[in-house]
C-alpha cells in the first residue's frame, strides 16, 4: 500500500460534512469543498492508482473554490443560493453541456453523485465481516451508484483500480480513526451527516428538474 499522507484523518472529512447543514436545512459550501478536499486526500493515500479517480474530483472542486473567491462569492454561499443564482442568471444549461461547461450546477452534481458512492462504500465497509474485500464492496456500490453515469471506459479503468484496495483492517486503520472497531463506529456515528447532505442536494435538484445537468 502506499504511504499514507501526512495526518489524514477520515474525522475531520467527516466533520466537515457535519458542518455543512444549516439549521435551515442547506448546505454550505465551504465545509462541503473542505470534505471534498479531505476525501481527495483519503483517496491519494490509496497509491497513485487512484489518482485518476481523484483528478476529475481536484478540477470540479477547483471549479467550485473560484466561484467562493470571486465577486460572485456571496451567491455561492450554499447550494441554495448558488442554485437560485444560477439558474436567475440563466447560468445553467439544462440541455446542452457545451453552453456552461462549468456551471456550479452542474460541477456540484457531479460531486454529489460521488458522494452518493461514498457514502455507500462506508456504510457497507461499516455493516461487512471481518474477512470482506473492499474491492467487493467498492465495486458494488459503485455499479449500484456512480457507474451509471460514466461510460463504459471509465467504468473498466475505476473496477481495476479497486482491485488495488487494501483489506477491509488496513483500510480501516489507514482512515486513522483507532483500531478497526473504533473506526466502524465512528463511520456509524458521522456517516447519517453525510446522507443527510446527499439527501438535502438531491431534493434541492430534484424540485428543479436539475438531476440530469449534462
Ligand atoms: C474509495 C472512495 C471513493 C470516493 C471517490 C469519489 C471520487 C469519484 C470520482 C470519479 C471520477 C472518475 C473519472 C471521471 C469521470 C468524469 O467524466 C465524471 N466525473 C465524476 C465525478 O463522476 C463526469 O464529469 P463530466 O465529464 O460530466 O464533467
Amino acid at each position: 500500500m502506499a504511504e499514507r499522507q501526512d495526518g489524514f484523518c477520515l474525522r475531520e472529512v467527516l466533520a466537515a460534512f457535519r458542518a455543512c447543514l444549516t439549521a435551515e436545512q442547506t448546505v454550505l459550501m465551504d465545509p462541503y469543498l473542505r470534505g471534498w478536499n479531505g476525501l481527495i486526500r483519503f483517496l491519494n493515500s490509496l497509491g497513485t492508482i487512484f489518482s485518476f479517480v481523484s483528478k476529475d474530483a481536484v478540477t470540479k472542486i477547483q471549479i467550485m473554490e473560484k466561484y467562493r473567491s470571486s465577486d460572485q462569492r456571496e451567491r455561492y454561499e450554499t447550494l441554495q443560493t448558488m442554485v437560485e443564482y444560477e439558474l436567475a442568471s440563466g447560468l445553467v444549461s439544462l440541455k446542452n453541456r457545451g453552453e456552461c461547461p462549468e456551471s456550479g450546477c452542474r460541477t456540484i452534481l457531479r460531486l454529489h453523485r460521488a458522494l452518493h458512492w461514498l457514502q455507500m462504500f462506508l456504510e457497507g465497509l461499516r455493516t461487512s465481516q471481518e474477512d470482506s474485500k473492499t474491492s467487493v464492496i467498492c465495486t458494488d456500490s459503485y455499479n449500484a451508484s456512480l457507474a451509471n453515469y460514466h461510460p463504459w471506459v471509465i467504468r473498466k479503468a475505476a473496477t481495476l483500480a479497486f482491485c488495488a484496495l487494501p483489506t477491509r483492517n488496513a483500510f480501516l486503520e489507514n482512515m486513522n480513526l483507532g483500531t478497526p472497531e473504533e473506526a466502524v463506529d465512528m463511520l456509524g456515528e458521522a456517516l447519517p451527516y453525510v446522507c443527510k447532505v446527499y439527501e438535502i442536494t438531491e431534493e434541492l435538484y430534484a424540485k428543479h428538474k436539475m438531476l440530469d445537468l449534462p
